[in-house]
């Protein structure tokens, strides 16, 4: 070797390039010495795998072979070369090093399964590289990631740790996510001093993560639709909409919120559309606080409402308690009883407003008195009547209860005769000798032969029965 190989870098030729010469055993230059030098890599010296590029061969003249552009294609220490001669001993070099300069970035591993919000599922590459595309197993610097402008979603945003240092010219990247959907989203990776580049386009997905209020319901009165009915969003990850999601919405109430056994009415499962579930015709059938209801999808995180009250409006009035056991001029046996009552029936027990009784017109005996407290206000929701009693005896009386704007009606009811009299014996005893004809009030009121029934027909038995009763035979009435 007259001059040993130097400034190697990989890929390059080296900057000095070798020359051997021709000796005799006395180490003599041979200048008349022709023929043909031939250069090759010491196997098992530098890098495995590594190849020498170049014009391989040189001629020799005057003794003296140059090569011109010898290289080596990687970097690495211990580089040896030997340079053979037919007939003549081989010159080996001085072991030398190829340096590796770093030239440029490149993906050889490109982002994938991406969905907004969500780590990549395909996480980034970054290789550092040389002119010759080796990996540069020096470079230990930083590699950035940004979306490149342009590309994606306007206003994305790039999540994880962005910026990794190389390790062996390798920059792997492990928690990037973008928070927007959207389709051609390129990637940059950056060293600032490398040329950087760019991944394939790729499409950032949208998965439904979870359900959120977008308008909460209220306005809750038992038994009506909520004045406000509440609207659910389906988001991913990101809080984002997803519009493409239009699966099934259901609301409940959430488990030990508001009254204990209460329901919701209404369509309670509704399909998203183009993400957004809004509900129509909620309602709740018990009055009470802190009502909290639960939007589920079955799959999606669940969202639950601010809590709530359901309201009690008063809708109707209604006899809880029939009036019954009436006799004329007696208070009646079974006093009526009346309830003011919201949408689902449940007694509004807010209520104490004025209840007022009145016998229903053209029923009973024309001329007929309701006497007694015909006013009670309500208590608790509830007006509770005592001592009434009509004074003319008809079957079919019906009372009507009204209570402002709110009117209910009885279920008809008799009332029977009172204490009968000596005029009752006579009137009977007309009756059954065909001396006048009964009407079918006098057929209520005196066809009393067997107890408490009538057979139809005013006899002389129905005369005797009155007339046992006038003499206090019988209970009178
Ligand atoms: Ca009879």
């Amino acid at each position: 070797m007259t001059t040993q190989p130097a400034g190697a870098a990989a890929g390059a030729d080296f900057t000095t390039q070798p020359r051997i010469s021709v000796r005799d055993a006395e180490d003599n230059l041979v200048p008349w010495f022709t023929g043909t030098a031939t250069v090759a890599i010491k196997p098992g010296t530098g890098r495995a795998g590594a190849t020498l590029g170049g014009t391989l061969s040189a001629p020799i003249s005057d003794g003296v072979a140059s090569f011109t552009d010898l290289s080596l294609n990687l970097a690495g220490d211990g580089n040896v070369l030997v340079v053979s001669v037919p007939g003549l001993t081989s010159g080996e070099t001085a072991p030398f090093t190829v340096a590796q300069t770093a030239t440029k970035l490149a993906y050889t591993g490109q982002p994938g399964g991406a969905s907004a919000g969500l780590p990549f599922t395909t996480q980034p590459v970054i290789s550092v590289l040389d002119a010759e595309n080796n990996v540069a197993l020096n470079y230990d610097g930083p590699v950035t990631v940004s979306i490149k402008e342009g590309t994606g979603r306007a206003g994305a945003v790039l999540s994880g740790t962005t910026t990794l240092d190389a390790v062996a010219g390798i920059a792997t990247f492990t928690d990037l996510s973008l928070d927007l959907a959207g389709p051609g989203y390129v990637l940059v990776a950056d060293s600032g001093t490398l040329t950087p580049a760019e991944s394939t386009a790729f499409t950032v997905a949208q998965t439904p993560a979870k359900l959120a209020y977008a308008l909460q319901p209220g306005g809750a009165s038992a038994g009506l639709p909520f004045a406000v009915q509440p609207i659910v969003l389906v988001r991913d990850a990101e809080n984002n909409l997803v519009p493409a999601y239009d699966g099934p919405v259901t609301i409940s109430i959430k488990d030990g919120t508001g009254r204990e056994g209460a329901a919701p009415s209404g369509t309670t499962t509704v399909n998203a559309v183009a993400g957004i579930a809004t509900f129509t015709d909620l309602s709740l059938d018990l009055a009470g606080a802190g009502y909290v209801l639960v939007a589920d999808s079955g799959t999606l995180a669940a969202a639950e409402s601010a809590p709530f009250a359901v309201a009690q409006t008063p809708t109707k009035i209604a006899f809880a308690v029939q009036p019954g056991g009436a006799t004329a001029g007696l208070a009646f046996a079974t006093q009526p009883v009346v309830q003011v009552r919201d949408a689902e029936d449940n007694v509004v027990a807010a209520y104490t407003g004025a209840v007022t009784l009145s016998i229903k017109a053209g029923t009973g005996t024309p001329g007929a008195v309701l006497s007694g407290p015909t006013t009670v206000n309500a208590v608790g929701g509830v007006a509770t009547f005592a001592g009434l009693s009509i004074d003319k005896p008809s079957p079919g009386y019906v009372l009507t209860a009204g209570s402002g704007a709110f009117l209910a009606e009885s279920a008809a009811f008799a009332v029977g005769p009172g204490a009968y009299g000596l005029d009752d014996v006579a009137k009977a005893l007309r009756w059954a000798g065909g001396f006048s004809a009964a009407t079918p009030l006098d057929l209520f009121t005196h066809d009393v032969e067997t107890s408490g029934a009538s057979n139809g027909v005013l006899d002389a038995l129905d005369a005797s029965r009155i007339a046992r009763k006038v003499a206090g035979l019988e209970p009178n009435p």
